[in-house]
């Protein structure tokens, strides 16, 4: 089995040490931080939701896989935030309120300070008027909203009218991930753009700031 595959495997397979190991050995033979995320970790974590869905996993798995991909993301993270190009633009992150998951986007957080973004994640289950206070107080270019289940994407719309109701919806542009998220729910709910992944958000991010 290629590296990749292994590490996707172990990653399904709630093996921690192996999958730290493993990505280890991947990156002396290096193998950079967005194909292991993009090709093996993310897609293993893709497989763990699946069986969840099905019943054949339960949330304790889906909680040792979880705990097996941040092992490697303490190894991929320095690589990803290791930036010196000049500042692009603030961005205020975070996964809207009633939503607690935030692998994803703190890989988006780590690449988007690669990129040369100045980012400012408020974390997990974070209410509409924060995002607000932290856009107006930071003088933000761009808020990124992550969202994951049925549910907690009706908080999309929440904040967006929140900058409306503020003044401040004309400058910032409003960029949406995660699991519930896509193109299409970025139109409905008045979003500027959707990204897929973590390197799809940098690319709209510095679409947004013209670069
Ligand atoms: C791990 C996980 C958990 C962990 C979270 C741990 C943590 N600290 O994050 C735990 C076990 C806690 C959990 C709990 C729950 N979960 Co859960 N979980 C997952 C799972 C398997 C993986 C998510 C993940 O980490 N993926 C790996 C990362 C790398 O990818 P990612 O998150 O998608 O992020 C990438 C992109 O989305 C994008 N991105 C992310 N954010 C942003 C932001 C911006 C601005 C942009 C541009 C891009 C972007 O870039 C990221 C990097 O490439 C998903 C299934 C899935 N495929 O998403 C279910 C899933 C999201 N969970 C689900 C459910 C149902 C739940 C629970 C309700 C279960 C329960 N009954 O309690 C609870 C909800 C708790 C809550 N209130 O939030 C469902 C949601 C279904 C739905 N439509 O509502 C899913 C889809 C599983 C499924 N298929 O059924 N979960």
């Amino acid at each position: 089995m290629d590296l990749l595959e292994s590490i996707k495997e172990n990653v399904i397979g709630m093996e921690r040490e192996r999958v730290v190991e493993l990505t280890r050995k991947a990156l002396d033979e290096g193998i950079k931080p967005e194909r292991l995320l993009d090709e093996a970790l993310t897609p293993g974590m893709d497989v763990v939701g699946q069986e969840y869905e099905k019943g054949i996993k339960f949330i304790p798995e889906m909680l040792m896989s979880a705990e097996a991909l941040r092992g490697a993301m303490e190894l991929l993270r320095p690589m990803l935030t290791k930036s010196d190009v000049s500042k692009v633009g603030k961005v205020v992150l975070g996964t809207v309120e009633g939503d607690i998951h935030n692998i994803g986007q703190q890989i988006v957080s780590s690449m988007l300070e690669g990129a040369g973004f100045e980012v400012y994640n408020l974390g997990i289950d974070v209410p509409a008027e924060k995002f607000v206070e932290k856009a107006k107080q930071e003088n933000a270019d761009i808020v990124g909203l992550s969202a994951f289940l049925s549910t907690t994407g009706l908080r999309f719309s929440d904040v967006i009218e929140a900058l409306q109701e503020a003044g401040i919806r004309e400058q910032v542009k409003v960029m949406i991930g995660g699991a519930i998220a896509s193109g299409k729910y970025a139109e409905t709910v008045g979003a500027d753009g959707y990204g897929a992944n973590a390197s799809a958000a940098v690319k709209l991010a510095k679409s947004f700031m013209g670069k």
